[in-house]
């Protein structure tokens, strides 16, 4: 699939340790009715599953996007490549350099995460083909979580690059989300305003 910048709309992330103990594939499949523009399996922190287990629900949950045309990303884990086949890869300042993921997978979209002015002075901006810009507002879900940005980093961003695909993310819901798009964000990408919702398909209608 060929990035597009729409993907970043609603663009949700989860991996099991981010279910409370319900199936991850259901909150998936209330996810896509509900409508988000893309997924992101981030099987990551506390609780989160390894090696085959990983693999097993990868696949899963990759299975779903696939027969409902949702762009599937994975978190991090170069080595998944190969074995899910993804639409696209979601890096951190920490992970495998872009310029190595693009050398491996020239076709294969890339987004990368940047939080602060030191990130995105010393990132190749240009490689990627979105950027993730947050935690806009304090997160729970994310144990290394840098400090929040605040809105401000989003409209920097924008103002600084007119044309960069900018999905915000970090502590956004349904009643901040309005003002994250408003900053400049193509979208929003959002773990708990979803995942820990009670119904999960209106709760992404609502954002
Ligand atoms: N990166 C920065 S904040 C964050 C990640 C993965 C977690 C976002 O989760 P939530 O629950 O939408 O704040
Ligand atoms: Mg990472």
């Amino acid at each position: 699939m060929k990035f597009d910048r729409n993907w970043l709309r609603k663009y949700f992330i989860m991996g099991s340790q981010n279910c409370n103990g319900k199936d991850p594939a259901t909150i998936l499949e209330a996810a896509i009715a509900g409508g988000i523009t893309a997924f992101q399996f981030r099987e990551k922190g506390k609780g989160a599953l390894s090696g085959d287990a990983k693999i097993r629900l990868g696949k899963k949950l990759r299975d779903i996007c696939r027969n409902h045309h949702i762009p599937f990303i994975i978190n991090d884990d170069v080595a998944l490549v190969d074995i899910l086949r993804p639409d696209g890869i979601h890096v951190g300042q920490d992970d495998v350099p872009i310029i190595e993921i693009k050398r491996k997978f020239p076709d294969l979209p890339v987004g990368l995460s940047v939080s602060t002015e030191i990130e995105a002075a010393r990132s190749p901006l240009n490689m990627a083909d979105y950027i993730g810009a947050g935690p806009v507002f304090t997160t729970a879900s994310k144990e290394d979580a840098k400090e929040a940005t605040g809105l401000a980093w989003i409209e920097t961003l924008r103002h600084r690059y007119p044309d960069l695909p900018i999905v915000g993310i970090g502590g956004i819901n349904q009643s901040n989300a309005a003002s994250v798009i408003a900053a400049g964000a193509d979208g929003v990408s959002v773990i708990s305003a979803i995942a820990n919702a009670n119904n999960i398909q209106q709760a992404v209608a609502k954002l």
